[in-house]
């Protein structure tokens, strides 16, 4: 197997790799040396991209669980009937997709998910791209000044839009329970990667409401600003999806923003969560 970088901020893909036959060998062996090859390639690149892997539900879960123990189910997709463990993104021509912000996935919960793998079912003809961007990129390019400002506040995340499918299924109580449900959790804005130490910016346009200790217009100034050298392509990779195309992130000092251009088209993805970096944990315990 090898990697190719695509973009000198993050993203690589992965050549080699045929992670249908090596599941359905199995050898448990060669299936782990894998899992181990790919993790560091995730640490090194915050994201994967690995082409024609059509990956059955089954398989997918036994993928995503080379990089550890699963996450709970999400509080707003469905998931697949022949797998719970499989979240279904069903974009229909018409929908909103809630994903066309950029975010790091359920940074409200007080422990987010390490990664996330996500296969593409069914692409538009064309568009429907996702883009990935490093909060270690963000974080550098920042002025140093700034940084300094930066360093104590912390931020509070919660679910953002997923407000928009509570309301439409429960009214206000149900974006009442759907806040309870999900929950806050407060971050440091220049936060560390827990395996690397480097720093990044954990501030995020779908989730990041409110500096703690200011007031909403300063609040807002400093988010905006930061959503500024976000949006900045100095810092992102973008994949063009193929059915079959796999991407891995590391969710911790990434943020991605799926494309919403195929107003037509029908758009659906397989994706399954994983909650906690085995190999990072296994080096805490000792
Ligand atoms: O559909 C995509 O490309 C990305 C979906 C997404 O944002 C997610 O799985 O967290």
């Amino acid at each position: 197997m090898s990697v190719e970088r695509w973009s000198p901020a993050l993203g690589a893909e992965v050549h080699g790799l045929d992670a249908g036959a090596l599941i359905a060998s199995g050898d448990a062996d060669a299936l782990a040396e894998v899992g181990d090859w790919l993790y560091d390639a995730l640490i090194e690149n915050q994201v994967l991209f690995i082409r024609d892997q059509n990956l059955e539900p089954a398989q997918h879960v036994v993928f995503a669980k080379l990089f550890g123990d699963l996450a709970p189910r999400h509080h707003s997709y469905n998931t697949h009937q022949a797998n719970p463990d499989v979240a279904v993104l069903d974009w229909q021509p018409g929908d909103r997709p809630d994903a066309t912000e950029w975010h790091s996935d359920m940074t409200f919960r007080e422990k987010p998910p390490f990664a996330s793998v996500l296969q593409a079912q069914i692409i538009p003809p064309v568009g429907g791209d996702t883009l990935w961007a490093s909060m270690y990129s963000v974080h550098d390019s920042l002025d140093p000044g700034f940084l300094k400002d930066l360093e104590g506040m912390v931020i509070c995340h919660d679910p953002g839009q997923f407000r928009n499918g509570a309301y439409a299924n429960g009214g206000n109580q149900g974006i009442t329970d759907m806040l309870v449900e999900a929950g806050s959790a407060v971050w440091p804005i220049v936060s560390h990667h827990p395996v690397t130490g480097r720093p990044y910016i954990n501030v995020s346009e779908s989730n990041s409401r409110w500096i703690m200790g200011t007031g909403a217009a300063e609040s807002q100034r400093i988010v905006n600003y930061i959503l500024h050298a976000i949006n900045r392509p100095d810092h992102q990779v973008r994949l063009r999806w193929q059915p079959g195309t796999i991407a891995i992130w590391d969710n911790r000092a990434s943020q991605h923003y799926a494309v919403a251009d195929y107003p037509d088209h029908r758009r659906v993805m397989h994706r399954v969560a994983v909650d906690t970096d085995r190999r990072f944990e296994a080096t805490c315990s000792h």
